[in-house]
């Protein structure tokens, strides 16, 4: 596995760089085989069920959720790996909360810049581990960031089905990666993908990591629960810490409110 540390900080940890930048990309992190078995499970008919019908145009194929009802998903999720590799970013406990399979197909037109944030309507954010299943060009749709833009929610407004960031990136880069590389983002660092001009396929898993001590309000129990004490351990739990009476408090004021309540303490 080899680190792919942006070149102007070539003596940052891999987390002042997360800080920094709101990603970090790890080349090899997979190899071809383990790619080539999770696109098998991504296609295999139990996976059918998981194609989201309100993004899915064309030749563009959504598949959200799989770990809920795909076994080697579940595992692939919560490997001792990708856990021991998240702990220092994310903390010791945390949870998956989103998964999805995204095939870009020949002619798949642009997913436009968006934070993560702006889609779901979350205070806290959360992490994302976006897999390369296959090569991302330029010309195939591959991932765009913005470092820097995961400081703070930025204005959005609702075009069709999708949440477009109101403003002009600054400094937007292209993530090139290959089969196995692997991308960890905020939740709030901008990111959209351009249309795929090639006569194949480019394919991303992303998995959304969250720690137990934030609060999703969108998601319904059970929780796959895959850290614990900074140990790999998979476990679908009721509830989790984050769901505690403040969070939900938090989650249904204005950022004004919360500021409010600060200054009186
Ligand atoms: O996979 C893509 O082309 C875009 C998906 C994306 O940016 C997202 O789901 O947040």
């Amino acid at each position: 596995m080899e680190l792919a540390i942006p070149p102007t900080t070539p003596s940052m940890s891999l987390q002042q760089t997360f800080r920094q930048q709101g990603y970090v990309v790890i080349k090899n992190f997979f190899s071809p085989q383990e790619m080539a078995t999770l696109i098998e499970q991504i296609e295999s008919p139990q996976s059918r069920q998981c194609l989201d019908q309100c993004l899915t145009k064309g030749t563009l194929r959504f598949y959200a959720n799989l770990y809920r009802h795909n076994e080697s998903i579940q595992k692939f999720v919560s490997q001792p790996k990708i856990v021991n590799f998240l702990y220092p970013f994310i903390g010791s406990d945390f949870w998956v909360r989103w998964d999805q399979a995204v095939a870009k197909g020949p002619g798949a037109k642009t997913f436009p810049w968006h934070q993560d944030n702006a889609y779901n309507g979350f205070k806290q954010t959360h992490y994302q581990l976006w897999v390369a299943l296959t090569s991302m060009t330029i010309e195939n749709g591959g991932l765009w960031l913005v470092p820097g833009s995961h400081h703070q929610l930025l204005p959005h407004r609702k075009i069709n089905d999708h949440m477009v960031y109101q403003g002009e990136p600054e400094s937007p880069t292209f993530i090139t990666a290959e089969v196995g590389d692997i991308v960890l983002f905020s939740s709030l660092t901008l990111h959209k993908t351009t249309p795929n001009t090639t006569e194949g396929i480019r394919w991303a898993y992303v998995i959304e990591y969250m720690s137990t001590n934030d609060y999703d309000p969108g998601i319904a129990p059970p929780f796959l629960k895959v850290a614990k004490q900074g140990q790999p351990q998979a476990e679908f739990v009721q509830s989790y810490r984050g769901r505690n009476p403040i969070n939900r408090l938090k989650h249904r004021l204005s950022r004004r409110e919360i500021s409010q309540i600060l200054e009186w303490q």
